[in-house]
Order: structure tokens, then sequence, then C-alpha cells
């Protein structure tokens, strides 16, 4: 049985604990602005869902001026470049020379997830995890509201704003009134069948396979953990796949000619992800704003997703803080066509990368020798892999870090 326990107000409430929501409660924080996090799962599943590994130089940037980028400088494999592998041959692409000292940093989204909830836990500012039969509503109202049960007491959170940081299975986006929204939608006929295997990276930089057998990407965690995955249908039974077959398919696709190859090891996880673009718009329906996966996805393939999570969430920060700082409401009014710019060019980019590596079931003979030449293209223009290096590494930011009070930092240099 629940009681009431009446309620309590916050000036942002936000829905969801993943990198979105967090990352948003700490910009707040640092701005002196309150917020309540709900989220509907316990702390161990938040942390161990095993999901993203690649951040952009912008996003590392960000949690470095935020303060929370102590194990991402520590336990954080920068990246200078990544591989194309085609025709079994591996392409070098070098982000560092092409986009002027630019890289990626491979750390995982269970260690961003742990260090933001390590950080809010510091700020004593409140952090609901189990919440039950979570809910938002008065959303075109001055005070929003969301109500959820936790530990057997009813919450009604009343706030000035609702950020929607849920994902794509979330609560705040179904809640926008039928109508409102335009949804973009394009699903792939294959998924991503992915492991984590205890095996030391045989590479120092990711490697994305385009074989006649389907795709495949080798990717890692930490020197000791390698992070592989292989195109498969998209309704793909993992029950279907031994460990034997996992690596007899690896090893097929992504050995090349001159004998690389991952290292073999114990699986210790694997999961079976389908792949989809999507977009919901506007961000914004009154006083609720989505931001991440709540309002948009994209396959995998780019290294985008969670990126996108933070940039969407910088925006949201800046909007709110020139709101309460001088109480104009120019900024969240243009949320969502700002996030949006930045979230097209990144469909778009995923999209290519995408089409570019994949087997399309039903492609003709055409459409892959058009593939060839786009990879042969890829891989010897300076135009080309200047391209994909600017993408890769994150276009530049809508924001800059000085219009939520961050001074850029140096990364940290104490050892482990
Ligand atoms: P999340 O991470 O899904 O977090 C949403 C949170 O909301 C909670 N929630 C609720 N809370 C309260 N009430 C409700 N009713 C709720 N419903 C849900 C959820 O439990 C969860 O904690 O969304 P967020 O914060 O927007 O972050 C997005 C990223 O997680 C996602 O885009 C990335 O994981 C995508 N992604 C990648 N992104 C990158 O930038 N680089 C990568 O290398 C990369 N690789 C990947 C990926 C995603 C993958 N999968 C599994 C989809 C690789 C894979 C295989
Ligand atoms: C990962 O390491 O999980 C990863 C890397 C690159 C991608 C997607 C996922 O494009």
């Amino acid at each position: 049985m629940s009681v009431v326990s009446g309620f309590s107000r916050t000036q942002v409430g936000i829905v969801g604990a993943g990198p979105a929501g967090l990352l948003l409660g700490h910009l707040l924080h640092l701005n002196g602005i309150d917020s309540v996090i709900v989220e509907n799962r316990d702390r161990e599943y938040v942390i161990d869902r095993v999901r993203a590994g690649v951040l952009e130089q912008g996003t590392v940037d960000l949690m470095r001026a935020m303060g929370v980028g102590g194990g991402l400088d520590r336990r954080g494999l920068r990246h200078e470049g990544v591989h194309i592998s085609f025709g079994g041959r591996r392409h070098r692409i070098d982000f560092a020379e092409l986009t002027g000292g630019k890289a990626i940093t491979v750390y995982g989204q269970n260690e961003v997830v742990r260090d933001l909830i390590d950080a809010r836990i510091e700020t004593t500012r409140p952090l609901y995890f189990n919440a039950q039969d979570v809910r938002v509503s008065a959303l075109d109202s001055p005070m929003p509201v969301i109500r959820f049960r936790h530990e057997g007491v009813e919450h009604d959170v009343q706030c000035d704003f609702i950020a929607g940081c849920d994902g794509f299975h979330g609560v705040c986006r179904p809640s926008i009134p039928e109508g409102l929204l335009t949804i973009y939608e394009r699903t792939y006929p294959f998924g991503w069948l992915g492991i984590l295997a205890e095996a030391a990276p045989s590479s120092d930089e990711l490697v994305y396979t385009h074989h006649d057998r389907g795709f495949a990407l080798f990717s890692m965690r930490s020197p000791a953990i390698t992070r592989l995955y292989l195109q498969v249908p998209p309704d793909e039974s993992i029950e279907r796949w031994s460990d034997e077959a996992i690596w007899e398919e690896m090893l097929t696709r992504m050995t090349t000619a001159d004998g690389w190859k991952p290292n073999v090891g114990r699986i210790v996880q694997k999961s079976v992800t389908p792949m989809r673009s999507f977009v919901a718009a506007p961000m914004r329906h009154g006083r609720l704003f989505l931001a991440g996966d709540a309002a948009h996805i994209v396959p995998p393939t780019g290294a985008k997703g969670m990126n996108l999570a933070a940039s969407d969430v910088l925006v949201l920060a800046h909007a709110l803080k020139a709101f309460y700082e001088t109480a104009s409401e120019e900024w969240l009014e243009c949320y969502s066509t700002v996030c949006l710019r930045r979230v097209w060019k990144a469909q778009r980019f995923s999209w290519w990368m995408t089409t570019l590596l994949h087997q399309l079931p039903g492609e003709s003979r055409f459409d892959r020798q058009r593939q060839l030449a786009d990879l042969d293209y890829l891989t010897n223009s300076r135009a080309a892999m200047l391209s994909l290096a600017e993408q890769y590494v994150g276009l530049p930011s809508e924001v800059l870090f000085t219009s939520v009070g961050l001074q850029p930092r140096l990364p940290d240099p104490s050892p482990g």
C-alpha cells in the first residue's frame, strides 16, 4: 500500500538517469539551478547496461570542463584515427592530422554513467532510482508535474520545466498530445550482434569492416577487453549463436590479407540490437523538452547517439540558464531548431556510414559496385577522408562552453 508524501518543488524535473539526464543535472547544478532526477531502473541496471563506447572530442572536452573527466582522463583510450577495411585490406584515416589534432576517446557508457552518478550523489541533489509508475502532466501549463511512486510513497514534483531524458521507450514523448509531433523514421533490414570478450585488443584503433558476408566492427573497452559487432538479420535470436559460431564468423569477416585479426577470448556478454533512424520534431511541447534518445535514434555505425544526447543537454542548459538569469525565453523557443540542425547532420552521417558498410539485402550488382567505389574514393581522397574525420570526431558545438559558465580544462595529468 502506498502513502501520499505530499508535494515537492524544483526548477527542472528530469526524467531518466542516462547520459542525457545526468549530464543535464550536473550542468544545471554548476549553474546553481535546482533539479530532481527520476529513474525507473535500479542503479546497478543503469550502470551495467552495455552500450556506447566512443566519445567525440567535444563530449570529452565538455565532461572535463564540467569537472567529471577524471575517470575519462585516467582510463579512456584516446584514438587519433580509425581503420576502414574492405577487400581484405585496412586503410587508416588519420583524424588528428586531418582535423588539426582532434581525436575520439573510447570510454564505455557504463563508466560515463557511473562517474556522473557519483558526481550527482556528491552534490546531494535528489536522484531517485527504482521510481515506479512515472507520469508527466500539465505540460503546457507554467507548472508541469512529475508523479511517481518510490519505496511505497507517492511523489508529486511540481517543476518550472521538465526535461524528458528517458530514452526511446520512455514516457515523456508519448505524453505529448497526438498530432503535435512529426515522426521521421527508417528501419534497417539488419541488426548488430555485439559481444564483450576477455581478450587484449589486437589493434590500437577501431576497424570498420565491409565484407561479402556482412559488416563487422572491431572496438574495445580497455587494454584487456575487446568489443566486437557483426551484422545479422534484424530479428536474429542470440540463442542461435554459440560462442564458437560467433568467433568463426568474426574471424572470417575481419581477418585481413596481412594476417591481422582480433584476439579470441572468453565471451562475457552478448546481445542483438536492431538498427533504426528516428526523429521526433519539435523536441519541445510547452514546458517539456525532449533530449537524447527520447527525441532521436541513430544507427550505431557513426557512434553518435550518446554524443547527440550530450549536445542536446548543453543547448538546453544554456537556454535554462538564460531564462533564469534574464527571464528571456528566446533560447528556449529555439531549443528544438538549434538541436535538430545537429541531429539531422548526425542522422545523415550515421545513415551514410551504415549504407556504405553493410550488405543490403536484395542489392543489385550495380549497388554493390557503387558501394565499393565509394569505399575506394573514401580511402584515397583527402577531401573524402577529411569529411569522415570531421564528422566522426564531432562537428563544432552550437553553444560555447562559456555560455554555461564553463572554462575549457586540460586533461587531468594524474596517473591511474
Ligand atoms: P538512455 O541511455 O536510454 O537513458 C534513458 C534513461 O531513462 C530511463 N527511463 C525512465 N526513467 C523514468 N521513467 C520512465 N518511464 C523511464 N523510461 C526510461 C532509462 O532506464 C534510462 O536510464 O538515453 P540517453 O540518456 O538519451 O542516452 C542515449 C545513449 O544511451 C544512446 O544514444 C547510445 O547508447 C547510442 N550508442 C552509441 N552512442 C555513441 O555516442 N557512441 C557509441 O559508440 C555508441 N554505440 C550505442 C552504441 C547504442 C547501442 N545500443 C545498444 C542501442 C552501441 C550500441 C550497441
Ligand atoms: C563501441 O565500442 O561500442 C562502438 C564503437 C563504434 C561504433 C559503435 C559502437 O560505431
